[in-house]
């Protein structure tokens, strides 16, 4: 039988806003196979995004939802995870506002290890207000921001998340939907911070512009990029450069900070000191 998508979705706010052939909608699908293979209920989960194309997730998915300020997602998560750790809170933000501007919540919330399941959806573009340059923009491509090729250095965010201590971390693209599912069921699984690097397809505002002629360039252009970690494993330097591993790429167990903070509560109840 076919999936029905809309027990999990706001169907009075379809169609969606994004452009035809976003990655945004096959992201949001997958989320909610992966949500369903999970079996939980909706009413036990929150959605947190923030300002952006990737944004809208907290309009269409039909949970629990907070759209908040650019750049704040993982701040507020944070919160709602704080006050209610039995709920599955799930952060959706852009390379924009989870990387730029929500950069220090991010690594913040790695940091701690909270339980929190944070997806970027990684196209490389601040994609709703029309091309500026994010970290993970490459060199050299054309941004309304960099109109002579962006000289800025890349960001590889992956890497970012396990300098901060992030307990798990996985990249995959939204090319290969089934992947998708998988890595979001086993972050998802996962007790603490899960970040998710999810390389998506903005063919509007940065494919079309770079002089990609169509949709499915830029998606060739993602493929081109991504490289299954196993087989990055045997690439040599010169080799890996500019390509980025898939996969789980980091899953270790943590003492997360809910139930750390559960302690200092109990320690204040018992007027001791944490034990840790
Ligand atoms: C504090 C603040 N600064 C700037 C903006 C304008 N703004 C809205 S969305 C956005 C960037 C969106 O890019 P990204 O986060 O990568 O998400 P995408 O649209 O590509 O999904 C910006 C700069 C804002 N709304 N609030």
């Amino acid at each position: 039988m076919a999936f029905n998508y809309d027990e999990y979705l706001r169907t009075d706010k379809m169609p969606t806003l994004w452009c035809w052939g976003c990655g945004d909608g096959v992201i949001l699908k997958a989320l909610i196979r992966a949500i369903e293979k999970m079996g939980w209920s909706m009413d036990d989960v929150c959605v947190v995004s923030g300002i952006g194309c990737s944004g809208r997730f907290s309009s269409y998915i039909n949970c629990n939802t907070v759209h908040t300020t650019h750049g704040r997602t993982v701040a507020y998560a944070t919160g709602i995870k704080l006050a209610n750790p039995e709920k599955h809170v799930i952060v959706v933000s852009g390379d924009g506002d989870g990387l730029a501007i929500g950069g220090n919540h991010t690594i913040h919330g790695c940091r701690r290890n909270i339980d929190l399941n944070h997806i970027v959806i990684n196209n490389f573009i601040y994609g709703l207000t029309n091309s500026q340059t994010s970290p993970t923009t490459p060199k050299g491509m054309w941004t309304v921001t960099a109109k002579r090729g962006n000289i800025d250095p890349t960001f590889d965010a992956c890497k970012l998340a396990e300098g901060a201590g992030a307990s798990f971390i996985g990249r995959e693209t939204m090319i290969d939907a089934k992947k998708l599912e998988k890595i979001f069921v086993t972050g998802l699984k996962h007790k603490g911070y899960s970040f998710f690097d999810i390389f998506s397809n903005c063919h509007v505002n940065l494919g079309r512009k770079n002089k990609m002629g169509d949709a499915m360039q830029n998606l060739d252009w993602i493929d081109n990029i991504s490289v299954p970690k196993r087989k990055f494993d045997e690439m040599t330097p010169e080799e890996q450069a500019g390509k980025f591993p898939t996969g789980v790429l980091k899953q270790v167990e943590e003492p997360e900070y809910c139930d750390s903070y559960a302690k200092v509560i109990e320690a204040h109840q018992n007027k001791t000191k944490v034990q840790l």
